[in-house]
């Protein structure tokens, strides 16, 4: 262990003297960049520099439970499994929130939703909102960004190199290619901080391949129906192709000489496309997978405990390239975990879930803002409109109207819910939250039994509102709690 430090001691002295020298350089060259470019040789393409490259893989609405690795044995994810064999599994591993581009916002400010001002669905972040573009440009970095963007305004993310490709029907057709292309014709003695943004798992899921959905283990948040089945079968099917896709970037990375000097990433800005997972503040929709290989510094093959928050990637990859992260920000850098000189990181994790704007107002959908902290043992979420209806993409679209959005398998839900109690327990659970839900995770890890009007739990609760209250204050998050029946969007 000593000696591991010592090593990224003696690594980081080194990339931060290579840092300043290539400051100086780039100062003295800043004009001539593009010249310098076109006029380098192609084999003088220096990829293995002294300075640590880092790739961050972020794919699209894929559950921590998801992959063989993580112990769900009906999926097939060679490749992540593979990574994770080579590096270190987060077991603990958090979103801030549970949508796209609020999710993203977190883990390119290293800020929380509110204090970075993207709270809402497709939300801007606050003007002069230091992102990791500017914080690597600062490195010394070429920083790139492919894939799904989501990220807004745009400006406010200035990577050197932008190549988007995000289409919901095509999935990532295309993607791996520009991935490839980049790398390959990428000419510069700069370090890369690359951000790799898949979409394989966002809706519409594939069809299904070719698995058995009777052999299928339905988990225990959901209600098993054939539609469900066929649902975690499409799923899976998309899964599958995501982990091939990784496969395909990590052989792009090796192939192009990004190999034992590159820390390699995979997480995921949130949970899949289930009910009580995605737009939900339940484990299932903030607990990502993490798996991080750093050949060298990471010991492989092993796991952590430790509880991490995605807002915390901006500080420990600064950190990772030899950086000061800043002190403003509300991740913390979890570089000693990486190099597994600890084992606790977080003692709980924040997350604030709004929902969309204006653009659905027929739908009067996605308004059931909550709040909610998680510890090592239990999750309390408060509900800031629990008198309206919880309407999401998983209740509300319908074939005719969202086909690509819609799934069966809530209709499926609704109707064994008449004549099935259980199944009626679970729909209600979704479509009705009260103002305060408390879970102890050590028992009811899938969060189906609410205790927060239990006596004895009076305590507990007391202390985890009072956390989250005072969380709240210091992020400037004054949303009321709306008892209204009515929809108030953000
Ligand atoms: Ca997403």
């Amino acid at each position: 262990m000593k000696k591991a430090r010592e090593r990224i001691i003696s690594e980081r002295f080194k990339e931060n003297t290579a840092r300043r020298q290539f400051l100086q350089y780039a100062t003295a060259a800043i004009g001539d960049a593009c010249l310098l470019t076109l006029a380098m040789p192609a084999f003088a393409a220096t990829k293995q520099t002294s300075r640590l490259n880092i790739v961050l893989i972020i794919s699209d609405d894929h559950g921590w439970r998801d992959s063989r690795c993580y112990g769900n044995s009906d999926t097939r994810t060679p490749h992540m499994d593979r990574l994770a064999k080579d590096g270190v599994r987060f077991n603990h591993a958090f979103a801030a929130s549970t949508l796209c581009s609020p999710s993203r916002a977190v883990i390119d400010t290293g800020l929380m939703p509110f204090s970075n001002g993207g709270h809402v669905f497709g939300g801007r972040v606050r003007p002069k909102t230091k992102t990791i573009a500017h914080y690597f440009r600062d490195l010394g970095y070429q920083t790139a960004n492919i894939g799904k963007f989501s990220k807004h305004p745009a400006k406010a993310f200035p990577y050197e190199v932008v190549k988007k490709r995000w289409s919901p029907k095509e999935h990532d057709a295309g993607l791996i290619d520009l991935v490839d292309k980049f790398l390959k014709n990428r000419h510069t003695d700069r370090p890369l901080f690359l951000e790799v943004n898949t979409a394989d798992t966002h809706q519409p899921w594939l069809k299904n391949k070719d698995y058995d959905i009777s052999t299928l283990t339905v988990p225990p948040h959901l209600i098993d129906t054939k539609e469900t089945r066929d649902a975690l079968a499409e799923y899976y099917t998309s899964v599958e192709t995501l982990d091939s896709n990784i496969g395909k970037i990590v052989s792009s990375l090796e192939k192009n000489g990004y190999c034992d000097n590159t820390l390699i990433i995979y997480t995921s800005d949130h949970g899949p496309n289930f009910a009580f997972a995605k737009w939900c503040l339940y484990d299932e929709g903030i607990r990502v997978p993490f798996i991080a290989r750093w050949p060298g510094v990471i010991k492989p093959n092993t796991t952590t405990d430790a509880i991490i928050s995605l807002a915390d990637i901006v500080p420990t990859l600064i950190e990772a390239a030899g950086g000061t992260a800043p002190r403003h920000i509300d991740g913390q850098s979890f570089m000693d975990v990486l190099t597994g000189q600890k084992k606790e990181h977080l003692k709980a994790v924040f997350a604030s879930h709004t929902g969309n704007n204006k653009r659905y107002p027929k739908w009067k959908a996605n308004w059931s803002p909550a709040r909610a902290i998680r510890t090592r043992t239990h999750k309390y979420i408060l509900n800031l409109n629990p008198t309206y209806e919880f309407i999401c993409h998983i209740t509300g679209c319908k074939p005719n109207r969202q086909p690509d959005a819609y799934h069966p398998y809530w209709d499926s839900w609704v109707k064994l819910a008449k004549t099935n109690d259980g199944a009626k327990m679970r729909v209600n659970q979704f479509q009705h939250r009260p103002q305060h839900e408390l879970y102890d995770l050590t028992k009811d890890p899938f969060e189906k039994e609410n205790i927060a009007n239990s006596p004895e739990n009076a305590e507990l609760l007391k202390s985890l509102q009072t956390q989250l209250s005072d969380w709240r204050t210091k992020q400037g998050d004054n949303v009321p709690v709306y008892l209204e029946k009515k929809y108030v969007a953000p």
